[in-house]
């Protein structure tokens, strides 16, 4: 697919807007970790990683990060965890989509995406939820279900979104 750089920029800026929308429809899923909360913002970086490449979703999440961060979050670390979830499930999807570009591979990056990002996530909660709530780690580790549970249904949702979407909007950027 043969993309122009001002389409492709502008798209990028349209996307980061929506996202950052969207974002601001978050809300906890779980009331004993209600520090992690759903949002389906990462479906449109996700959507860009499949039409223009990895690196562009990567752009559209982290200006839909930097843009939350000072209309409503000004939470650092939210954002960061926000930022690290993203771009440890987008990279998977989109390089193993890469490899082959049909439905198994998509399905396949899917998987493996919700199982890294969930794996990843689970590690960084252990270390940062310590130093943020200021708990001791045995309490931290109560939660480990919950940041687990979390990050795959969040994660799982994004997926099924992205799949049943992807091609019609992709279709609109065909030459
Ligand atoms: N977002 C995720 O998608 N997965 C996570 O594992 C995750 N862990 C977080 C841990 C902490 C301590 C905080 C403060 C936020 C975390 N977030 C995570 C981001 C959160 O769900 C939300 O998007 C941001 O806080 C912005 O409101």
């Amino acid at each position: 697919m043969k993309k122009n750089s001002a389409v492709r920029i502008a798209t990028i800026g349209i996307m980061s807007a929506l996202a950052t929308g969207l974002m601001f429809l978050e809300f906890p899923i779980f009331p004993a970790a209600s520090f992690l909360k759903f949002d389906p913002s990462d479906i449109l970086p996700l959507l860009a990683g499949f039409i223009f490449g990895p690196l562009d979703g990567v752009l559209v999440l982290l200006i839909k990060d930097i843009l939350f961060y000072l209309l409503k979050s000004g939470d650092i670390v939210g954002i960061a965890m926000n930022f690290a979830a993203g771009v440890s499930f987008l990279l998977p999807v989109i390089y193993i989509y890469r490899i082959r570009e049909n439905r198994v591979f998509e399905i396949i990056g899917y998987v493996v995406g919700v199982l890294v990002v969930t794996g990843v996530m689970t590690v960084l909660n252990m270390l940062v939820v310590p130093i943020y709530w200021k708990v001791p780690f045995e309490e931290t580790l109560k939660l480990l279900p919950f940041i687990a549970g979390f990050n795959a249904i969040k994660f799982t949702i994004d997926s099924v979104v992205n799949a049943l979407l992807r091609e019609r909007i992709a279709r609109i950027f065909e030459d």
